[in-house]
């Protein structure tokens, strides 16, 4: 009997799906296990990177199932976006259509993987169906005065014609389309994350399964900052310059103010004065510049004088205030103290315009350069502080606070990075944001009968600006409000909303009276394991958090944190090759180490991420056409831990596959033995012993690697284990180990069950079991069975005894000689010496000949 995979394959998944063996249901008495990985956007075709996600998660939740856990394991799809609307730009393709025949081919391809979902839980979130929910969220939402709308300076992409996030800016440039982003001022609808910021930092602490560097990046990202805000005064005006600071102990330091180029009142400073033109082009100039590269402390500091003056309210002093490109209108008041004796930036701002530089922090046991040449950022004692001086710099910092607040210029403040989460796109393909603008009444919520605002399918996507804008039948409505003339909203939200809460929808499956049940998210959520790439560690996984503490304000659920644990797994990469001239190229475009087209050398062997542009993809359904979805599954998780990167090889594609031929073989030789009708008797023999040993060490390992997630030395662990079986196998005889011998082949087929699901299947029906194997319970392991009995070495040194170790029963030869010769007694002869034989009589006896 050959290992047909294509067969085996086939006929197993089709079983799995005809009696829904993975449906998840509620049952109370069961503890539950909610497995998910990241759902994916339907772009086209699954990768490797999917195959790995989804192979670590089929893994977890097909182990934790056969632990005797009720599983809940759906997907759906992530059906918005914008690769949609270029497709039909480019191609001439609905959107729509465009998405559900992605949808269909993936699907397609993911169940040929054989994952253990729960398909009747699939969700598409471009479905009105799903969408609907977020709108009347969104309507909640705005009612709890959660979202607003404001004009404000948006990242455009001039290419995509559409706001883009911060997150969504790398290097000044568009992370889709990487064309250089402008500044543009418009209104656009927010989510007042920054309201749950300090809510959203503090419940990190609930998150202990999550990796260390996402809570880094979360914690960053959110940006926590205690300070104090001052008041300085300008000369010659009613006008007041408000700055953040965290060391309100440098203020006698200030020589200058600075003030973002966008701040309110930069152009109020210039209006009217001869600075007003060189002023306004200075602005012009910043605003186009990447706000990473602004604040960066080794990049050029850029200033304009803009003739005005603040006074210091502790001593007085009059400072120049300059606009400034190192000050970001987003963070604190968008404006800063200058202390350039110590704080870095100000120090390089200060030298570059010939602006004084003050101390007024000495540091206790330390010369400091005079002048300095850079900034000292230590603490010490006040100098030239008028009151404060001599005060340790922390005494310092209460001190001149009490000071401002008394005198009304200042006050302690706490200051987050953390922005409000812009989520209007002016793009067609996303969920409508449901509200319409009425001449009386200004902008009003949809009502919820009037729910869902359907996105209209019959638009014409030119690629210029958002179709929507010219469907005057989606335009043209009615004032929920008066009943007036009104105008909806074609603003569609960020496709970041749909993420964030489509893991509860999963819950109740497509539940048509609200977004999902109450009942079915207390039961199945918070998500037990939650796999998915690095990429989204901030974005999605804050905005999840956030998105879930607003339902359980609006009362929708009763928990804080959506995701138990986490698990972000390594990428997929590949071995690149490069032609001097022709760049990338495919591997059949090289012959001999030569391009095929210049016949100049090439260069093999960068390990790249892979990508279509690197050339160095690998098509999945090759793969699970010439060796099965199960070697496809085996190879990504025996390659490498999850969390690390994976490189792809042919070699190990093979390997994979020669592992599951070698279980298969194993089985089928064996297969009269499972019909055999043998008592089990007493164990005793010591053969009997062994069979346990290995049987019971193997579920030992291969449940604690799973359980840590070592998913590749689980598998190295059955691997050895199948091996121990192949010698066993040889010397088996009487009844009573043929009997434990098909006991530990079972064994076998449930330990690669969550890895390779097919063949264990197969193997099981094909030994005369009628049930699932997927279905088994998860195999126990006994320690008696696994410690090594013991035995007396004895050691000679030149025939004489010398010593006795208590060694564990078949120690390798290697290892007892090496404890015989590392014998504190045995030494007291050898050292020194020279052994010229050794003799190794197992269990027993070794002696050192020496001279
Ligand atoms: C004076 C000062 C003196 C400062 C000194 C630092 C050291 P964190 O810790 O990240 O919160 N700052 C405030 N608002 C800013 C803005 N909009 N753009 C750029 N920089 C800004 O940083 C707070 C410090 O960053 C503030 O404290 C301010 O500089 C600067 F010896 O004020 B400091
Ligand atoms: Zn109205």
């Amino acid at each position: 009997m050959i290992y047909d995979h294509k067969y085996i394959e086939m006929s197993w998944q089709k079983k799995w799906s005809d009696e829904e063996i993975f449906k998840a249901d509620i049952k109370e008495d069961k503890e539950k296990f909610y497995c998910l990985e990241m759902f994916p956007y339907p772009s086209g075709k699954i990768h490797m990177g999917h195959i790995r996600n989804y192979a670590i998660g089929d893994v977890i939740a097909r182990y934790k199932l056969m632990k005797g856990y009720n599983i809940l394991h759906p997907m759906g799809w992530d059906a918005f976006g914008l690769p949609a609307e270029n497709a039909a730009i480019n191609s001439n393709i609905h959107p729509l259509k465009w998405t559900s025949d992605n949808i269909n081919h993936m699907k397609e391809q993911l169940k040929k993987l054989g994952i253990s979902y729960d398909w009747s839980k699939e969700l598409t979130t471009y479905e009105p169906s799903y969408y609907i929910w977020e709108q009347k969220i969104f309507v909640e939402m705005y009612n709890k005065g959660l979202v607003y709308r404001k004009r404000t300076n948006v990242n455009w992409c001039p290419e995509c014609l559409t706001v883009l996030a911060n997150e969504q800016v790398e290097d000044g440039k568009c992370w889709r389309c990487s064309s250089e982003v402008q500044v543009q001022e418009q209104y656009n609808w927010f989510f007042k994350i920054t309201s749950y910021a300090e809510e959203l930092l503090n419940d990190i602490d609930k998150l202990k399964n999550w990796p260390p560097r996402v809570i880094a990046m979360q914690k960053n990202w959110i940006g926590k900052s205690i300070g104090t805000e001052i008041t300085f005064k300008i000369k010659e005006s009613n006008e007041k310059l408000e700055v953040f600071t965290t060391r309100p102990d440098t203020i006698c330091g200030v020589t200058f103010m600075s003030l973002a180029p966008e701040h309110q009142l930069a152009k109020k400073l210039i209006a009217g004065t001869e600075h007003e033109r060189d002023g306004q082009h200075f602005i012009n100039s910043i605003l186009k510049e990447d706000k990473k590269v602004r604040i960066a402390t080794d990049k050029n500091k850029r200033g304009f004088f803009t003739g005005k003056y603040a006074i210091n309210p502790i001593t007085g002093y009059e400072v120049p205030i300059f606009l400034a490109n190192f000050v970001l209108l987003e963070y604190g008041t968008g404006a800063v103290m200058g202390v350039p004796a110590h704080d870095q930036r100000d120090f390089e701002f200060a030298s570059s315009m010939g602006l004084e530089i003050k101390l007024v922090i000495k540091p206790v046991d330390e010369e400091l350069n005079d002048p300095l040449d850079r900034a000292f950022v230590g603490s010490g004692y006040l100098v030239n502080s008028n009151q404060f001086n001599d005060m340790d710099n922390k005494t310092a910092i209460s001190k001149i606070i009490e000071f401002l607040e008394n005198n009304r210029s200042g006050k302690k403040t706490v200051n987050y990075k953390l922005r409000d989460w812009c989520i209007s796109r002016q793009r067609y393909w996303g969920t409508p944001i449901p509200i319409v603008y009425c001449e009386n009444c200004g902008a009003v919520p949809v009502s919820e009968k009037d729910l869902p605002v359907i996105l209209p399918l019959n638009v014409k996507i030119t690629g210029l600006g958002n179709p929507l804008k010219r469907s005057d039948a989606f335009i043209n409505t009615l004032c929920p409000s008066c009943g007036g003339i009104a105008r909806r909203e074609t603003d569609t939200m960020d496709t970041f909303v749909e993420s964030s809460w489509y893991f509860l929808r999963f819950c109740s499956g497509n539940y048509d009276k609200a977004p999902f049940k109450k009942e079915d998210v207390n039961y199945w959520m918070p998500v037990d394991q939650y796999i998915g790439g690095i990429e989204h560690a901030i974005m999605h996984l804050l905005y999840s958090r956030f998105y879930t503490k607003v339902l359980r304000d609006l009362n929708y659920l009763d928990f804080d944190e959506p995701f138990t644990s986490l698990l972000t797994q390594g990428m997929v990469c590949k071995e690149t090759i490069k032609c001097p001239v022709h760049g990338w190229l495919f591997p059949e475009e090289v012959k001999d180490n030569k391009c095929i087209k210049c016949s100049a050398d090439v260069k093999i062997g960068r390990i790249e991420k892979m990508s279509k542009s690197k050339k160095n993809v690998v098509d999945p359904d090759d793969i699970i056409d010439n060796y099965g979805a199960d070697t496809a599954r085996v190879f990504v998780l025996f390659a490498a831990p999850p969390e690390k990167d994976l490189e792809w090889s042919k070699e190990g594609i093979e390997g994979a596959y020669r592992f599951l031929s070698r279980v298969w073989r194993l089985i089928i030789k064996n297969i009269n033995l499972f019909v055999e009708d043998v008592a089990h008797d007493e164990i005793k023999s010591v053969f009997s012993k062994e069979i346990l040993y290995h049987q019971h060490s193997a579920i030992k390992k291969v449940t604690e690697d799973i359980e840590r997630f070592q998913l590749n030395t689980a598998l190295a662990a059955i691997m050895e284990y199948t091996n121990s079986l192949y010698l066993l196998n040889d010397k088996l005889s009487n009844g009573a180990d043929r009997k434990l011998f098909v006991d530990s082949l079972e064994t076998l087929l449930k330990l690669i069950t969550p890895f390779s699901p097919h063949i264990a299947e197969e193997l099981w029906r094909l030994t005369k079991h009628l049930d699932y194997l997927s279905m088994e319970k998860w195999p126990e392991y006994i320690q008696d069975f696994i410690k090594k009995e013991e035995t007396i070495l004895v050691v000679q040194v030149n025939g004489k005894v010398r010593s006795q170790l208590n060694i564990p029963r078949n120690t390798a030869k290697l290892e007892a000689m090496t404890m015989a010769r590392e014998n504190e007694k045995i030494q007291k002869y050898i050292k020194g010496k020279t052994i010229i034989k050794e003799i190794y009589v197992p269990n027993k006896l070794v002696n050192f000949v020496i001279k």
